[in-house]
C-alpha cells in the first residue's frame, strides 16, 4: 500500500511514521509513505494557501489553485488512487470500511485546515469523504493517521503475528475480553486462576464469556447485533 497524504503540516506525520509499527512496515516496505505539501504547489506571490470565505464569516478557507495542483501531482504518480478527503460530512469510518480500504494498492489522502477546503474541490477531485466521528477537529490530519493506522493493520505483513487480526474485536461485533501479563499478582489483585490453568477450552469460554458481559454492558447496540446473528 501507497499512502500519499497532501497537507499543509509534514511534521504532523514525522513521529507517527517514524515509531512502531508504521516504521517497521515502511522499513520492511509493506507500506509506502509521501508526503505533499500543499505549499509547494501555491502560485501566489506570497505563498498563501487560504483565503476569506465569500459571502462572509469567521475563518479562513484553503484555495483551490494549491489543492488542485497537489493532487494532480500525486495522481500522477499513483494514477489509481483514490481522493480521500477528511470532514464531518463524511461517511464514519468503521471497521467494516477499514478492512476494505486495506485492499487498495494506493491512496490520496486530502487534509484540510482552517474552515475547509473551497468546494469546488471537493466537486471535482475527491472520490470518498470519511469522518471519524461526530466531532470537529481543527484539521484533517489526525483523521488521516487514524485511518492510516486502522487500515496498515489489514496489509499483509504489517503485524507480523496475521492471527491477531482475526480473532480481535469486530470481526465478530464482540468487544475484547480483558487481558493480563505478568505478574501474577499486582497490589493485591490476582490473575484469573483459568488463564493460568493451561486448558486452552477452558481459556477460550472464559474470555468469550466475558466478552459477551463486556458488550452487553458497555455497547447494547453491538450485543443486539451478535445475538441476531446479522454477523458479517
Ligand atoms: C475531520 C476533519 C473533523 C473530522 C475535521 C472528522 N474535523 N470528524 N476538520 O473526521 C476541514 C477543516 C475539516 C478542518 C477539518
Amino acid at each position: 500500500m501507497k499512502y500519499t497524504v497532501l497537507s499543509l503540516f509534514p511534521e504532523m506525520f514525522e513521529s507517527f511514521i517514524n515509531t512502531s509499527i508504521m516504521k517497521k512496515s515502511i522499513d520492511n516496505n509493506f507500506i509506502q509513505f509521501e508526503h505533499v505539501n500543499i505549499r509547494d504547489f501555491t502560485k501566489d506571490k506570497h505563498n498563501k494557501t487560504d483565503d476569506y470565505p465569500f459571502g462572509g464569516g469567521p475563518g479562513m478557507v484553503m484555495t483551490a489553485q494549491p489543492l488542485a495542483d497537489a493532487i494532480k501531482y500525486a495522481k500522477e504518480k499513483a494514477g489509481s488512487a483514490k481522493v480521500i478527503y477528511f470532514s464531518p460530512h463524511g461517511d464514519v469510518l468503521n471497521q467494516q470500511k477499514v478492512v476494505s480500504f486495506s485492499q487498495e494498492k494506493e491512496i490520496i489522502l486530502l487534509c484540510g485546515h482552517y474552515e475547509g477546503i473551497d468546494y469546488r474541490i471537493i466537486e471535482k477531485y475527491v472520490d470518498c469523504e470519511i469522518s471519524i466521528g461526530d466531532y470537529i477537529l481543527t484539521g484533517g490530519e489526525i483523521p488521516a493517521m487514524v485511518f492510516m493506522d486502522s487500515v496498515s493493520r489489514y496489509i499483509e505483513g504489517v503485524l507480523g503475528n496475521e492471527e491477531s487480526v482475526v480473532e480481535e474485536s469486530f470481526s465478530k461485533p464482540l468487544l475484547e475480553h480483558p487481558q493480563y501479563t505478568r505478574p501474577r499478582v499486582f497490589e493485591e489483585m490476582e490473575v484469573p486462576d483459568i488463564l493460568l490453568s493451561g486448558n486452552h477450552e477452558k481459556v477460550r469460554k472464559w474470555r468469550l464469556e466475558k466478552s459477551l458481559q463486556i458488550t452487553e454492558q458497555n455497547r447494547p447496540d453491538l450485543y443486539e447485533i451478535y445475538k441476531s446473528g446479522k454477523i458479517d
